[in-house]
């Protein structure tokens, strides 16, 4: 299995996953820097451009949210996932939709400045997106409840860049929600890959496509 990758991306949200499920993986380069991204070779595994992206065998999944979805089917012991006859499913297949259609966009917003229409788009605004993940948390330590899942990497990856880039205040529930999923050992230990790699890649910045990971 093959994760298209760059350091400090959002490639970061499948390396974390694949730490979580310690499952074998390789990662691939690609310097969206360089362009490398915009390449016919990476179009065809990506239409879009973008990271991350994976490849195991004859599969070729993008979409971060889609990405963890595969996942999670693909290793169904690994528990990170609510399989289909799990009463679960539904709030879980809910939350792995709600960061890239909620809580990215209405982070976008904010960020832009810009005064949206709060019933016609789709994520609402920033506060609303922020109340509904903290009433499920309401529940327990996760969005699931007391399953930690893909959706929290999704969520708390994300909301950790709303606290850098104060767009949230650093506070609360949800301060408290993201500091306990960084804390997971498979956060760790993509976190120092991540890390790592992008110490690595400082020191050569026009690498071309693919760049053998350091051992
Ligand atoms: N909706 C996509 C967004 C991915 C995305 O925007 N990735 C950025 C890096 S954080 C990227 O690859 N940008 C390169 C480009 O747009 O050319 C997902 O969730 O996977």
């Amino acid at each position: 299995m093959k994760l298209y990758y760059w350091p400090k991306t959002r490639a970061f949200r499948a390396l974390w996953m694949l730490e979580e499920m310690r499952v074998p993986y390789d990662l691939e380069f690609v310097n969206i820097r360089a362009g490398i991204q915009n390449e016919p070779a990476f179009c065809r595994v990506n239409p879009m451009s973008k990271l991350p992206a994976l490849e195991d065998g004859d599969v070729k999944v993008a979409e971060s949210g889609a990405l963890l979805l595969y996942l999670t089917d693909r290793y169904p012991e690994t528990k990170l996932g609510a399989s289909p006859h799990d009463p679960l499913r539904g709030r879980f297949l809910q939350w792995m939709f709600f960061t890239g259609s909620c809580l990215e966009p209405a982070m976008a917003e904010r960020m832009t400045g810009a005064q949206g229409n709060t019933v016609s788009f789709g994520w609402g605004d920033l506060a609303r997106v922020e109340r509904a993940i903290e009433g499920a948390l309401e529940e327990g330590p996760w969005l699931l409840g007391e399953q930690f899942s893909a959706a929290d990497i999704l969520a708390a990856s994300t909301l950790q860049i709303a606290f850098m880039a104060k767009l949230i205040a650093p506070q609360g529930v949800l301060f408290d929600y993201v500091e306990r999923a960084v804390a997971r050992d498979g956060h760790e230990r993509a976190a120092a890959i991540d890390h790592r790699e992008a110490e690595r890649l400082a020191l050569r910045p026009h690498t071309g496509a693919i760049t053998p990971p350091a051992h």
